[in-house]
């Protein structure tokens, strides 16, 4: 057994009629990967199974299969009252599932599985391993524990999440156990080359250019390692708003710059509203940043949004960077 609440996740779904899956707001590979496996390992099963997202799913996860079944909904106006269970994947905090901090959760029965540390465990049943590079990596030893069989279908959507979270097994904490999953998943069938032509080589024209923008915008902080680009709404307008383009360009690019720790990408995404993308290049915790600007996430790539306007978000953002910075 990899885990003992698996027994447990397994009965409260057995005891469900229809289940509601989340994929988080501003969805990646492993929110949508990992939600989109359990929905096929839920629908083996014979029992209805939904997934719904507070935004529309980035293009280029539009290739895995059932993608564009999933619900963009409004959580403001959902109604829940015909599930009876909610599995929430991959989400530290409930507004990470909503988009919305001020969104009330639901009456409704909540298993929270997630590889987040700063997850405090916000539903009914929590399942939080930390150890692990991604949700689509604790699903798999949750599928283990269950005994189910995964067809090459389910294992692209596994292997797409670990792919995503992992930079392609770049990032820290990355060792042999996830490599053995991802052999296994190859083994059950797994489309290694479809994932990384869909997910990594198939950037929009324009998206190149937002990516140029944010390079001409880098600007280098030698008294505390790091590089930061801040890109306002109207160039953000411009080149397409594409939502997944600023977490893309935050992990090519902001922790490659010789003798930087970190680096962060801010983007401006609605007006004086600040999205922030730390990424760490060295064994630097970025997610004190965010954590102390409101947001969340991992050690190595964090997150956080800033409301104000534009200059001032920017310089309250860089104050708090400064702030846990190593000073040279
Ligand atoms: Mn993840």
């Amino acid at each position: 057994m990899n885990y003992p609440e698996s027994q447990l996740i397994l009965e409260e779904i057995k005891k469900a009629k229809k289940i509601l899956v989340n994929c988080h707001r501003g969805p990646d590979g492993d929110s949508v990967g990992s939600a989109l496996a359990i929905q096929s390992v839920i629908d083996n099963m014979g029992i209805k199974v939904d997934v719904i997202c507070p935004n529309q799913l980035p293009a280029d996860l539009l290739f895995l299969s059932n993608s564009n079944n999933v619900k963009t909904i409004d959580f403001n106006e959902f109604d829940f009252s015909g599930y009876d269970l909610f599995i929430i994947l991959d989400s530290s905090t409930y507004g990470m599932v909503t988009g919305d901090e001020k969104i009330k959760k639901p009456d409704i029965k909540m298993i929270v599985i997630d590889h987040h540390f700063t997850n405090v465990g916000f539903g009914d049943i929590n399942l939080i391993d930390s150890q692990v590079t991604s949700t689509a990596e604790l699903l798999f030893k949750i599928f283990v524990d269950w005994k189910v069989k995964l067809n090459s279908d389910i294992a692209t959507k596994l292997l797409t999440g670990i792919l995503s979270d992992t930079g392609c097994f770049q990032y820290g904490g990355v060792g042999k156990p996830t490599f053995e999953i991802a052999g296994e998943l190859l083994s059950l069938g797994a489309s290694k080359d479809e994932i990384v032509f869909n997910t990594f080589r198939s950037v929009k024209f324009e998206t190149l250019k937002f990516w140029g923008k944010v390079i001409e915008n880098m600007q280098y902080d030698t008294n505390h390692s790091f590089v930061w680009s801040a890109i306002p709404l109207s160039v953000y307008k411009e080149y397409g708003e594409d939502s997944s383009s600023k977490e893309d360009v935050a992990n090519l690019f902001s922790p490659v710059v010789k003798d930087t720790d970190f680096g962060l990408i801010m983007v401006e995404i609605d007006k004086d509203v600040l999205a922030i993308s730390f990424r760490a290049r060295s064994n630097f915790d970025v997610s004190k940043i965010a954590k102390d600007l409101g947001g969340g996430g991992h050690i190595a790539a964090s997150g956080a949004k800033v409301k104000g306007p534009f200059d001032e978000a920017v310089e309250k953002v860089l104050t708090a960077c400064r702030k846990y910075a190593k000073k040279n």
